[in-house]
């Protein structure tokens, strides 16, 4: 998939592909990642592409021609591609979103800046994007972070086709606690199922897990999520140790 970012900092972004799963999806072709400075498209010397915001108060605002211009050539540049503002006014962005925004042929990321970007851009807009509800100097590092976790769900790109399917979220609930060697560490051991060969038993502890750390730190996922007989099963043991004060971990 092709994913064109609009910036005023194309060098910050650029950075994204240098690392991790963005550089192997464009090393091995499945993604290809581009920017597009806004000043080129500021029609002056200046190369200013914001004005201050009518109504008075502060705050400057990215000025909708140049942006319109640069959407216009990203769309000639990428071809289909759906356009995406991120601000903390769009709708939440998660991993359902970027499992979806992954099966795009395309992508057009606008990263505003100082207040945001000239309402009369909106019609150009398919979606709008939040990385939470927070406030940053720009839109940069929203469309990093969308650009990375968007990269390692492309076919091919994480080396075990399996290692998306089994992150925190994937099944909508957080991930389970990880070990490595080795298997005691300053008199702590690697909880024993985990060392049992006994890959049924370690699949269930592993959901177990997933849905105690769900439980406890995120309760809201659970509202959104339809469990099935063996989570409801889990969840009930979950819920008796808690009241009766065992800890599951070491089953
Ligand atoms: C943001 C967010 C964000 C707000 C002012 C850029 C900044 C400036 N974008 N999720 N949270 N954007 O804070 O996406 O326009």
């Amino acid at each position: 998939m092709k994913i064109e970012v609009l910036t005023l900092f194309p060098e910050l972004v650029e950075q994204v592909a240098k690392f991790g799963m963005p550089r192997v999806a464009v090393e091995r072709g499945a993604m290809q990642l581009s920017t597009r400075q806004l000043r080129d498209y500021s029609g002056n010397r200046w190369r200013r592409v914001d004005e201050r915001t009518f109504g008075g108060g502060p705050g400057m605002v990215i000025q909708a021609e140049p942006l319109t211009q640069a959407i216009e050539a990203a769309k000639a540049s990428i071809g289909p591609a759906k356009v995406v503002s991120l601000s903390p006014q769009g709708e939440r962005f998660d991993q359902r979103w970027a499992e979806r925004l992954s099966a795009e042929p395309g992508l057009i990321l606008i990263c505003g800046r100082y207040e945001g970007i000239d309402e009369r851009v909106a019609p150009q807009i398919d979606l709008e994007l939040s990385v939470g509800d927070f406030v940053l100097s720009g839109g940069e590092l929203p469309a990093m972070v969308i650009v990375d976790s968007i990269a390692r769900l492309l076919p091919g790109v994480l080396g075990h086709e399996a290692s998306a399917a089994s992150d925190s979220f994937s099944n909508g609930l957080l991930d389970h606690p990880h070990y490595s060697r080795p298997e005691v560490w300053r008199g702590e051991a690697v909880p024993e199922v985990l060392m049992s060969g006994d890959h049924a038993a370690i699949r269930r502890w592993r959901l177990k897990q997933g849905l105690e750390r769900t439980l406890l730190r995120r309760p809201d996922l659970l509202n959104e999520l339809k469990l099935d007989a063996e989570q409801l099963k889990l969840l009930r043991e979950i819920v008796n140790e808690q009241l009766h004060g065992q800890d599951g971990r070491s089953e």
